[in-house]
Formats: structure tokens, sequence, C-alpha cells
């Protein structure tokens, strides 16, 4: 609770003594920042509990992002899905890529791998997917696209932390994974992000595109700019790691409360995971159909009015926002099933602190809109 008021999240944190014992050590060394030793070992262990060879630490997930795209050096066009957060749309764009919006899936609102296949041409370079909400993408449908153009494959897996299918780390799909470390996250470093990446010279270029691309004192090799994580954020992360398997175990019971009550209204969408996926439970997703007999936005205003701040995510579409209206290729039109979604989703307050009886609270508001 926030003011009387239930916000769509809370920050998770650590007991303030266990973050002060991590950052005691900056002063003694009084290292800060620049890939510090807090950073090291915040790579290393997330190498671990993510099963990956390898993963560079960035300021933020959307840094991360552009700079992956940088580094590949793409030109041309970019496969990509309108539901999404700003982040995925802005990043291609400020690289000088352009965006080609393919529909989602009805079922999971991750792209529709059909539609991705009809999009490609001799100017397509990339595809850029989002595992939204927790839901991952048709992986091995999206893989096998890719592998069959000859396209980068790209993950934005900010929302895809501690997922897992069939026991493989959603950090293990795709040429590279973004993963978003905010405050708002399943797991967080206050602001933060990282890249996973399947070639392991792609470590070297990464560490230097974050940093100014800078080789060694005297040599500068690429125009990078600045995206390091700082020692506080990393040691943030240190201790947030080491309560990660409880942060989702108690996502998981307030998830598992809000399905029970909403997944047999009338109307009601919500979204289970799939067979064999471990979900992060990071977004609680509720889309009304017709049939709920109120509106997104009326639910929303009743939420509003009992002090439950719910969200909007992803609504609208990054190929509806003002500062694209215009320009070619940017439609809501053309992609329907995410116009569809976007204009009735809700996502629900989430985090692990999360009362039952708040969730109770808030399923009884939204049951009471319905006609
Ligand atoms: N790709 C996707 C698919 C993403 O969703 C995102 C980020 C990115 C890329 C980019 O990753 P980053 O560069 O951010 O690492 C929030 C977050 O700022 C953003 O990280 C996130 N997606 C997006 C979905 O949500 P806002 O503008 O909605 O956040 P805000 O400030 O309204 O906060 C939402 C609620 O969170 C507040 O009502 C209370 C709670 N909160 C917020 C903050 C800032 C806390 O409990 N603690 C906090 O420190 O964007």
């Amino acid at each position: 609770m926030s003011d009387g008021k239930i916000l769509v999240t809370r920050s998770s944190m650590p007991p303030l003594d266990e973050y002060v014992d991590e950052i005691a050590p900056l002063w003694e060394s009084h290292w800060l920042t620049n890939m510090g030793a807090k950073h090291r070992e915040l790579e290393s262990a997330l190498e671990e509990y993510l099963g990956v060879d390898d993963l560079a630490l960035f300021v933020n997930g959307h840094q991360a992002l552009e700079c992956v795209l940088e580094a590949m050096d793409l030109k041309g066009k970019v496969i990509t899905t309108p539901y999404t957060f700003a982040s995925t749309t802005h990043a291609i764009v400020r690289k000088g890529l352009t965006p080609v919006f393919a529909d989602i899936r009805p079922d999971n609102y991750t792209i529709d791998p059909a539609r991705v296949e009809e999009l490609i041409d001799e100017d397509t370079c990339a595809i850029v997917p989002v595992h939204v909400y927790g839901n991952l993408c048709d992986v091995d449908a999206l893989a096998e696209i890719a592998a069959r153009h000859g396209l980068k494959l790209i993950y934005d897996a900010a929302h895809a932390f501690g997922v897992r299918r069939n026991g493989v780390s959603a950090a293990a799909y795709g040429d590279a994974s973004m993963f978003s470390f905010h405050a708002t996250k399943v797991f967080n470093t206050i602001e933060g992000g990282a890249v996973c990446f399947r070639d392991p010279a792609f470590k070297t270029k990464l560490n230097r595109w974050k940093n100014f691309g800078i080789a060694d004192e005297e040599t500068v090799e690429y125009v990078g700019g600045n995206a390091k994580m700082n020692e506080f954020c990393a040691a943030m992360g240190l201790c947030n790691l080491r309560h990660i398997g409880e942060e989702i175990a108690r996502r998981r019971r307030v998830a598992e409360r809000y399905w029970e009550r909403l997944r047999d209204l009338p109307g009601v969408r919500v979204c289970e995971p799939e067979q064999g996926v471990e979900s992060n439970y990071a977004y609680l997703a509720v889309v009304f159909e017709d049939e709920f007999g109120a509106t997104r936005d009326e639910v929303f205003s009743r939420l509003g009015e009992n002090g439950v701040c719910a969200r909007k995510y992803f609504y609208p579409l990054t190929n509806d926002f003002a500062c694209y209206r215009g320009r070619t290729g940017f439609d809501p039109a053309e992609t329907p099933v995410a116009a569809h979604v976007a204009s009735r989703v809700l996502t629900l307050p989430m985090y692990a602190d999360l009362a039952l009886e708040d969730v109770d609270r808030i399923c009884d508001v939204v049951a009471s809109c319905a006609r």
C-alpha cells in the first residue's frame, strides 16, 4: 500500500543490513563504477543463475538493447512487435533501423511467427521479438525462420528473467537476449540490464560499446556511448539475487489467487503459463472481452475509485504512438490482434508482498463491473 493505494507494483528490496554489508567494501576501495569488483561478481552470479556462458551488464535494459543493435552492425529493416513498452521500438528507430510490425498471437500476446515470415524481404536484417509479461515467444519457430533467412534474432527479454521452458532458461534463445533489471522488475538492480549472447567474442565488443568504444588507453575502436552499471546497482543485484527463489514463489502465490478468482468470469481472459514453462509471474494481465459487459476503461476507473492503481501495459501500441504518427508502416490497423488486446488489457497489481486479502478485494471490484 502507498497512501492507502495499491500500486501496480512495488520494488522488492533486500534487508537494509544486507545491502549495507554489501556496499561497505566500496568505502575501502573507492572504486564506484567502470566494471569494478561488484560488477564482475554480479556478472558471474547471473551467468550461473541464468545458465549461460556469457553475460554483459548495462546501466539499464534500454541501453543494453541499443548497444546490441549497434554492436551487431545491423542495417535495414527489423521485424518486431508493436505490443511492447516504448523501449523496444525506440531502440530500433534510434539506431537508424526501420521497424516492420508483425501482429501478435491472441493466446499469449507474443509475436506471431507466421506473420513474421510474411514480412521478410531482402532488406530485413533481424527479428526483435518480446517475451511479453514473462510469456515466452514461440522460440522454436522463430529460430527456424531466422536461420532459414540468415537473420539475427534478438529477444527483448525484459520481462523474462528467471523464466524457463523445459528446464532451458529464456536467456539461452536467439543470438542475444536483453533483460531489464529496473526497479519494477522481478529482479532489480535499481536501474540496470544485461545482455546474454551466443558468440563469446561478442562480450569484448559489448564492453567496448558500453564504454565509449575504448579498447585500451590509447585505442578507441567504436563510436560508443556510456552504458555501464555502477557498483551500488551491482551490489543491489547481488543482494536481490540471493532472494530470487523466494521472490518468484511469492509472486506465484499471488498470481494463482488472481487466476483462481478471475478465470471463470465470463468475458475475462487471463494468461496462465503454457505447458512446460516455469513463469516468473512478472505481470498479471487481464483482457476484458465484450462478453464481460464493461469496458477495460470502466474497470480501470472503478479500480481507481477503490484505491487500486492498475496500468494499461501495453496501450497504446507503439505503432500508434504520437511521436511516430504519419510515418510509413506505423499503423495499428495492420496489427489487428495487437490492437484488439491493447484496447482491452489491464495489468493488475502484482508484487511479492501483495497480500492475498488485497488480491481478493481487487478481484471483487473487477467482478462487480461485470454486467
Ligand atoms: N522492454 C520492455 C518490454 C520493457 O517492459 C522495458 C521496461 C524495457 C524494454 C526497458 O527496460 P529498462 O530500460 O527500463 O531497464 C516502467 C519501467 O520504468 C520500465 O522499466 C518498464 N519496462 C515498464 C513496463 O514500466 P512506467 O513509466 O510505467 O513506471 P512507473 O514509474 O509509472 O512505475 C510503475 C509502478 O512501479 C509505480 O506505480 C510504483 C512502482 N515503482 C516504481 C518505481 C520507479 C516502485 O515500486 N519503485 C520504483 O522505484 O515504466
